[in-house]
């Protein structure tokens, strides 16, 4: 059985299956990347709630495994070498998952880094000001008055669609016909943009064509719905 004692996360959310991937995480645009992905390969973990909401993701026992005190992050018991190993940042993970798998992500060097562009696109671009409009749109900035800070993440989160809306035009997934971590990193926060927030009006998402046929697909694959909801909250 792996040894886990070297993670205090472990303490704080005991592992029943010591043996299998630790996801820490919520269903949040950013948790669903690593369910997602973890639904989509096949691999076997246990996934653990931690609520952000009750601030959970600030314990000493969470910053142990991510300084930076944000879901999701990960413990692997069988990592390179056959060592465990902690990982946080969810670009990161995902990008550690797809290479233990040895799939989603393509073999080619050339295409692997033009993945990779569009992997920090997502990280540095794309949740930022989706995650923007969602708070000035539906949560707490909501209230505030002055209305400037929300129109000016609508107009860019506008512009970037239509960034995805170019790349989608000619191509089924965002790497083109194989469904890669790409699409995986994208799909919770397009959905929430549209959905959750209901900010499609304020970014122009009816007219785009190409960004809602590639989200009516991706929502369609059975481990994206179930990638979806997990933490459940019974975990
Ligand atoms: N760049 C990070 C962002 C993670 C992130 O912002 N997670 C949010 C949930 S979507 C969170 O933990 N928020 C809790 C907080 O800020 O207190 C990643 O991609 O993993």
């Amino acid at each position: 059985m792996a040894d886990l004692s070297a993670f205090p996360i472990v303490a704080r959310w005991p592992a029943k299956r010591p043996d299998v991937i630790q996801l820490y995480s919520l269903p949040t645009p950013n948790g669903v990347k690593v369910s997602i992905a973890l639904e989509e390969l096949g691999l076997d973990y246990e996934p653990h709630r931690v609520d952000i909401g009750k601030n959970e993701n600030a314990e000493p026992a969470f910053l142990s495994l991510n300084p930076n005190g944000k879901i999701p992050a990960i413990v692997d018991p069988n990592g390179p070498d056959g060592k465990p190993i902690g990982l946080f940042e969810s670009g990161a993970i995902l990008v550690y998952l797809a290479d233990k798998a040895g799939e989603l992500m393509p073999t080619d060097p050339a295409r692997r880094y033009e993945a990779l562009e569009w992997m920090f696109f997502q990280m540095a671009a794309i949740g930022p000001m989706f995650g923007q409009v969602g708070f000035f749109h539906k949560f707490a900035g909501r209230e505030i008055a002055d209305k400037r800070p929300l129109e000016r993440y609508c107009q860019e989160s506008e512009r970037l669609l239509g960034v995805l809306e170019t790349r989608l035009a000619n191509r089924r997934w965002m790497m083109g016909d194989d469904y890669t971590i790409v699409d995986i990193a994208l799909i919770g926060w397009v959905r929430n943009l549209v959905g959750d927030y209901g900010a499609g009006d304020l970014v122009g998402w009816n007219a785009l064509e190409d960004v809602p046929r590639w989200l009516e697909a991706a929502l369609a694959r059975p481990a994206v719905q179930r990638g979806l909801g997990i933490p459940s909250a019974a975990a």
